[in-house]
């Protein structure tokens, strides 16, 4: 049987991460646990931008220059609710609007999330699975010096500029993994935690009770790739998070934040003088490029990974 892997993941980073994957192990052989911490619901509709990001991505639709919604976009449904609504400042284009309509219509006729996720993402073609963490809602909520927001009013609306004082994932404790989300875990070969920003990516899948628990008790091998790269967040704000949270923003940080179930830790050539530090965390380092700056480089990262996965 071809091995299995589960990768944990947020949005751009680890749909990006995951483009090199599928290139790399058969594409109907990963299994995808994603975010919904950044779940909202705009005009009526239930929008998942992580979940939404990572199937345009797998699909080939998403739009390669922004990373979220899809490609040849056009916003004309949005154009015309600014005639009603001052709430348009989040980007829903046409095509994009689509996606959530249907779900919306499904969530409503009480399927759940899970099962949603797999009739959009089968229906647009792709051939891995995704499932959200849980079929419960979940969501961010950040105490910042601007007040208390949701995650995509502090992301979006106000250009993720607030300091963050403090993080909540309201929902967590009521919730559970989706159907699937902790099989995956116990039964993969290898787990993989894409570079996606510890606190609110990938913080709110393992918020949610049991998750953690079945990373440290699965036989798999776990690795991660840090999202922070010479003191930097490849993309978002996770360095300053970091930070403001009062940790240090660095690859090491991350890695001590997964120490609990961590076997291998992927570090950046920039961040080589870590990798001693990272192993008396009490896992393996392995230094390489992890920039993600074009195809070739998406597929030699995904071929670093599945060597160390398996050495
Ligand atoms: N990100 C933005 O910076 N501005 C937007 O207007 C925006 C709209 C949007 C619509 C659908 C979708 O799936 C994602 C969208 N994103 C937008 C991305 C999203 O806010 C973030 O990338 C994630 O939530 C963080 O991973």
């Amino acid at each position: 049987m071809a091995s299995r892997t589960t990768v944990l993941a947020g949005g751009i980073g680890a749909a990006r991460f995951l483009e090199g994957l599928v290139r790399v192990v058969a594409a109907d052989t990963v299994t995808v646990i994603g975010n919904t911490g950044d779940d909202l619901e705009l005009h009526g509709l239930t929008v998942c931008p992580d979940l939404d990001t990572v199937t345009y991505t797998l699909a080939g639709l998403a739009d390669p220059a922004r990373g979220w919604g899809q490609a040849n976009e056009s916003f004309h449904t949005l154009d015309a609710l600014r005639r009603f609504s001052k709430e348009t400042w989040f980007q829903l284009g046409d095509r994009d609007l689509a996606t959530h309509l249907f779900r919306t219509s499904l969530l409503r006729r009480g399927f759940p999330l899970s099962e949603v996720t797999r009739r959009v993402s089968r229906s647009l073609g792709v051939e891995s699975t995704i499932l959200p963490m849980s079929d419960h809602p979940v969501r961010t909520w950040l105490e910042t010096d601007s007040g208390r927001l949701d995650f995509q009013t502090y992301f979006v609306k106000n250009g993720a500029k607030p300091v963050v004082r403090a993080v909540e994932f309201v929902g967590a404790d009521q919730a559970a993994p989706a159907s699937g989300v902790l099989e995956a875990i116990a039964q993969a070969d290898a787990v993989i935690v894409a570079p996606s920003n510890p606190i609110i990516s990938v913080g709110p899948i393992f918020a949610v009770p049991g998750i953690r628990e079945a990373l440290r008790k699965t036989a798999a091998p776990v690795l991660a790739v840090s999202p922070i790269v010479g003191g930097r967040a490849v993309k978002g704000p996770a360095a300053e998070m970091m930070t403001s949270l009062g940790y240090d923003a660095s690859a090491l940080a991350v890695a001590s934040l997964y120490k609990d179930f961590l076997n291998v830790f992927v570090l950046d050539e920039a961040d080589r003088e870590s990798s001693a530090a990272v192993e008396e965390l009490g896992m393996r380092a392995v230094v390489c490029p992890t920039l993600m700056t074009g195809m070739p480089q998406k597929e030699a990262l995904a071929h670093t990974v599945m060597e160390a996965l398996v050495s």
